[in-house]
């Protein structure tokens, strides 16, 4: 028996939406076949279809521009791109590599899996670019097994010290790629201990294994590297960027890695960032460490991610200048345009920390001459660690859609981060991922939602919350139209509802130091950490304006002006960058003790509401995911109902001012 759940590469059994009659004869146009992404790509269609519709499909591989291939009517491009079209006697797969291939199959069994009718999907034939160049996870697995921020067990790729490579490896390409991830970076950014020994002989053997089954799902490996590994591993006494000795190291040592390692598409590189070394301690700016690294990899073919995440985690909490949001921006403004073209910034969606809701990062639409890279987290660290159900998807599509102003056209990050902004081959979008060796892979089973949700919006910008939600439900739950719908109606309103009964107004955090799950208002309110709500009897929230930090003014305008006026500010964000009375009315007409009351007691009644609509489906879905996501809610209501009455409690004993509807507050 296998100790993991297949997802949404099970296929069981499934109903025809339509006449499959053509499946029965499969064209691949572009490949001869014998690549060893093809061979992946067309073993799983004839499984995938074998199993789900009992049918054995017939291949038939053309060359690009055969006769055969005339459906598509333009010419395929992209290496990653496919065209899907009907022939009278089959289903034609047009592509130029066995990437196209892939994915185009996936889009097939993807269909067959949500019982679509193919003829009409297909009835215009459907060519697909990938939205993104980059579409990638970041594991913050750690070499012990440990996973940093990790609420799905341990890791499936190591256990004490060692790379494991087994069934699980292979299914976890299969399953990654069959969303549309094409890169995984599979240690976490913070490299110590055995880790920073992946760039030598103890790992190379196993990492170039591993590199060769991603590549077989178009999957490139990279790993994050230890800044100070001449220091670490090398012996040398600096890490300086500009120190020839340091650089003669580096060039041996990726000349090794890259020939050792083939597969290997680059690093990810956290520096200068929460006790990390960096080029900082040698006096250098953050572009010169990039771009000695970048330089030196060129040669191989590989590129440079750089985190933004930088920032002084030793702030004292009486300074009111210094504020964490400014830090990415000071830090990585100045040097706009010098960074090289293999590198590329990755910019985390906001300028704090993956809360619940934040600004965008003013980076995003700031840079200008930079390749930049989105950073999200599925991981649920600030959003309820896969007990709590919040579906990111719909915060994900909010932020791509965000306009920066930053040219006359193109200008939204999803624009900024396909490339198309800056015409950029080097971009695209990350996301801390939720996984785990927990049996369904992600803690919660609707959190799987999460990592199926983020590649398929990473590889299609243009698709919604609720297509995606839905496809989930049919793939890993259900066909039944009810089912489908109290499950999607659980999905989309979650992450509302987890805002509602946490953190309000955009000001973040007031959660527990150290683990980020449950209420603590003060909790990092006298800490070190930059992230402070500044809370007193009059009033609540952070002055980022032009008479506080200055930070509202990063952005390009307009936002600049509507994020530095409490009148324009949108209500969501108004604490994150006013300091407001309690009694400042918003622009819903509620003051803002009373939104606090109002959005809590109605957040904990809403998360209840949720879990109830999980009751109803027992019976309906598999015992064990009903048994999994019923006894996540039980401590997802503890933990809201604990929110709702310490944020209530607090703020009523801090302004003296009591609820307008007499509810109960301690
Ligand atoms: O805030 C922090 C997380 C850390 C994480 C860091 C980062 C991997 O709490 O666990 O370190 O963000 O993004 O580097």
């Amino acid at each position: 028996m296998k100790n993991y759940a297949d997802l949404w590469i099970g296929y069981n059994k499934r109903q025809q939406g339509g006449d499959c009659n053509r499946l029965k004869k499969i064209y691949i146009n572009g490949s001869s076949g014998s690549d060893r992404i093809t061979e992946n790509a067309v073993h799983e269609l004839k499984n995938g279809l074998k199993s789900m519709l009992d049918i054995d499909p017939e291949m038939v591989y053309g060359q690009i521009g055969a006769p055969i291939a005339a459906t598509c009517g333009k010419e395929i491009l992209d290496s990653e791109e496919y065209c899907i079209s009907l022939l009278d006697d089959g289903v034609s797969i047009d592509a130029k590599s066995g990437s196209g291939v892939l994915y185009a199959v996936f889009d097939i069994l993807r269909n067959v899996s949500c019982e679509r009718d193919i003829n009409e999907v297909y009835a215009s034939g459907k060519t697909v670019r990938p939205s993104n160049p980059l579409r990638m996870l970041n594991h913050w697995d750690n070499m012990d097994g440990s996973i940093e921020r990790g609420y799905s067990g341990e890791s499936f790729f190591y256990i004490d010290n060692e790379i494991v490579i087994d069934d699980r490896t292979k299914d976890y390409a299969r399953l990654i790629a069959s969303i549309g991830i094409n890169a995984v970076v599979i240690n976490n950014v913070n490299v110590k201990q055995a880790a920073s020994y992946m760039i030598t002989d103890r790992y190379f053997d196993k990492l170039a294994e591993l590199g060769e089954i991603f590549a077989g799902y178009g999957i490139k490996l990279f790993l994050s590297l230890n800044y100070a590994s001449t220091i670490e591993i090398g012996g040398l006494d600096s890490a300086d960027p500009l120190d020839e000795k340091v650089i003669a190291w580096w060039k041996d040592k990726m000349a090794e890695v890259f020939k050792k390692i083939p597969t290997l598409g680059g690093f990810l590189v956290k520096a200068d960032s929460e006790g990390r070394p960096g080029p900082f301690t040698y006096g250098r700016t953050q572009a010169d460490g990039a771009n000695m690294l970048a330089d030196i990899v060129k040669d191989y073919g590989g590129i440079i991610i750089w985190r933004c995440f930088v920032y002084n985690c030793k702030q004292d909490w009486r300074d009111r200048k210094t504020d964490r949001a400014r830090a990415g921006y000071d830090n990585f403004m100045p040097m706009d345009g010098d960074y090289h073209d293999n590198v590329i910034l990755q910019i985390k969606n906001g300028p704090m920390d993956f809360q619940i809701r934040e600004p965008v990062s003013p980076l995003l639409g700031g840079l200008k001459k930079t390749n930049q890279m989105l950073e999200v987290q599925i991981a649920q660290e600030y959003t309820g660690h896969q007990i709590d159900v919040c579906f990111l998807i719909p915060e994900f599509k909010e932020i791509l859609g965000f306009k920066t102003y930053c040219s006359e056209k193109d200008d939204t990050v999803g624009d900024i981060i396909n490339g198309k902004t800056l015409g950029s081959r080097y971009s695209g979008i990350a996301a801390v991922t939720n996984t785990g060796n927990d049996f369904n892979w992600t803690g919660n089973y609707l959190a799987g939602a999460n990592l199926f949700g983020f590649g398929r919006l990473s590889f299609d910008t243009e698709l919604s919350s609720e297509q995606i939600a839905e496809e989930f439900v049919r793939m890993t739950i259900s066909q039944d139209i009810d089912v489908v719908k109290t499950i999607v109606g659980i999905l989309l309103p979650s992450r509302e509802i987890y805002e509602r009964y946490t953190s309000p107004l955009g000001i973040g955090w007031m959660v527990q130091p150290a683990t980020h799950y449950g209420c603590s208002v003060d909790g990092y309110e006298y800490d070190r950490w930059g992230t402070y709500h500044r809370a007193d009897h009059l009033g609540i929230g952070v002055d980022r304006t032009d008479k506080g930090t200055g930070y509202a003014l990063l952005y390009n305008e307009p936002n600049a002006s509507i994020y530095n006026s409490p009148e324009k500010c949108p209500d969501e964000l108004v604490l994150f960058f006013h300091h407001l009375p309690y009694t400042h009315k918003l622009h819903s007409g509620k003051t803002v003790i009373q939104h606090i009351y109002d959005t809590h007691f109605e957040g904990y009644e809403e998360a209840k509401g949720l879990a109830a609509k999980w009751d109803t489906l027992k019976g309906k879905v598999d015992d064990e995911i009903f048994e999994n996501v019923r006894e996540r809610f039980d401590r997802q209501l503890v933990n809201a109902r604990e929110w709702c009455d310490q944020v209530n409690s607090y703020f009523f004993r801090k302004s003296g001012i009591p609820d307008e509807k007499g509810r109960e507050i301690y």
